[in-house]
């Protein structure tokens, strides 16, 4: 028996700029905090950076092609702020063209774009100035963010402002291992709310010209313990609250969550941060959400609960992360579908009426190319088959799920795993450039034309 979806359902393919277009200095690009944090030795596996990457800028003609080829309605990209402002206030026109093309053969070929304005591609020049930790960056973020809108406006309908901005603050400034590379407890919470309230001016901004659907993607991850002891819980409580709840609520419009303000008493520059007002200004109302997924987190409580965690998260005391179990990916991932389902219906009921959009899901596996030119990805698509039923699930539940937008188009540079991981549903030869359906491409292929996953 088949799992049919909602007849509208949206189906598609995701990428980043960073991680597929390479020509990093072509028509006038400025340096990013990625390319700095690449130059790090040992900052990316293997002392990769973005060039070529995908080798997307100069071959995206044969990319949309390919989701053409693969049927796929939908594609969800970012813009890159240092193409179309390389000083990261000076537009550049010829860096703009280059995503007027794009979106004019996505709809030459008759698929939706969905522009994601921010995937983690600050330009260099404003780091220099203080990155997130600067609030000036969030007006920085809105006259580019206006200034890609000017350009693609009259043919994008879904804009979305930043693309997980835990991992661009927390990773980026708390922990290090994305860039610019800083830990610094305090700073990722001050970068962290100023990319919250680059996302509200920016929503009010761009709403003020005209946008029609402007949305947010989040990456969330269930909590999951072994026992229900007033412990366990409180450890789930405090790690949710920081992952999944933090900037979630604001965007919601319901400021930040109480017990995680508690939970932060530790980091005054947190508070100072948030100025009168701010709250308002992040809660400007949003078309949908996106739910970005790849795996649960288990959590252990520690003895005390003001004893560092051993995830090295920012803020994050008296809670310790255990090992994935079962069926992991490559990327030592758990593989655990029925947390997609969860999540999905918790954010329903969370979100009072906001749709969702799968923005983001996958999973990264090592795969070959087989001298008869076939990637036998069996485990990807053996993934997506039972993600894709979890969403299906989540909608029978009462989810207002929309779509769902595989992660990735193409197997593509991994932030700090450079390109050791592959995400694709198309193989990509990174010394030739020669791209690949894998066999899970084919199997996405079919279940978009059908609108429908096979039951088990
Ligand atoms: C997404 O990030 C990105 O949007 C995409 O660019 C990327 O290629 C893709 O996924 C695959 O990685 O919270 O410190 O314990 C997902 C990032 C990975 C964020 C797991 C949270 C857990 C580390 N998520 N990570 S931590």
């Amino acid at each position: 028996m088949d799992q049919v979806f909602p007849s509208d359902f949206l189906w598609g393919a995701a990428t980043a700029a960073f991680q597929i277009e390479g020509s990093v200095r072509a028509d006038g690009r400025g340096p990013s905090i990625w390319d700095s944090f690449a130059a790090v030795p040992g900052a990316v596996l293997g002392g990769a950076g973005g060039d070529p990457a995908c080798d997307h800028y100069r071959r995206h003609t044969e990319d949309v092609a390919l989701l053409s080829e693969l049927g796929l309605p939908a594609y969800r990209f970012s813009t890159a702020w240092p193409r179309v402002m390389p000083d990261g206030r000076t537009p550049e026109s010829r860096g703009l063209a280059f995503y007027d093309r794009l979106v004019d053969d996505l709809l030459d070929r008759g698929i939706r774009p969905l522009v994601t304005l921010y995937h983690w591609d600050l330009p260099q020049a404003l780091q220099d100035a203080g990155g997130w930790g600067a609030r000036d960056t969030a007006s920085r973020f809105t006259e580019y963010a206006c200034a890609v809108y000017d350009v693609l406006g009259d043919r994008v309908e879904d804009w979305t402002t930043f693309n997980e901005p835990f991992c661009s603050a927390f990773l980026g400034y708390g922990t290090g291992v994305h860039a610019p590379g800083v830990r610094d407890e305090g700073l990722a919470f001050v970068a962290a709310h100023h990319h919250l309230v680059a996302h509200g001016t920016a929503v009010r901004a761009l709403r003020g010209r005209g946008a029609r659907k402007l949305a947010i993607v989040l990456n969330f991850s269930p909590v999951l313990a072994d026992s229900s002891d007033d412990a366990h819980l409180d450890a789930v409580r405090r790690f949710d609250g920081l992952h999944n709840r933090f900037f979630l609520d604001p965007v919601l419009g319901r400021g930040y969550p109480e017990d995680v303000r508690a939970d932060l008493a530790h980091v005054p520059e947190f508070s100072r941060a948030v100025l009168d007002g701010d709250e308002a200004l992040v809660a400007a109302p949003v078309d949908w959400i996106g739910v970005n997924y790849y795996a649960p987190t288990r959590v252990v409580p520690l003895s005390g609960p003001e004893i560092p965690s051993n995830s090295g998260l920012p803020g994050l005391r008296g809670v310790d992360v255990l090992p994935p179990r079962g069926p992991l990916t490559s990327m030592g991932w758990e593989q655990r579908p029925e947390s997609l389902t969860d999540l999905l219906v918790w954010l329903g009921k969370r979100c009072g009426g906001v749709p969702l959009v799968v923005s983001e899901n996958g999973s990264a596996f090592t795969d070959v190319v087989e001298p008869d030119g076939r990637v036998r990805d069996v485990r990807r698509k053996r993934y997506l088959a039972e993600h894709l039923r979890a969403v299906h699930a989540a909608i029978a539940l009462g989810a207002d799920v929309r779509g769902y937008l595989a992660w990735s188009l193409l197997d593509n540079f991994e932030w700090s795993f450079g390109y050791t991981q592959r995400f694709g549903l198309v193989h990509v030869d990174f010394e030739t450039q020669r791209r690949t359906v894998k066999d899970s491409g084919r199997f996405f292929a079919e279940v978009v034309a059908r609108n429908a996953v096979p039951a088990e």
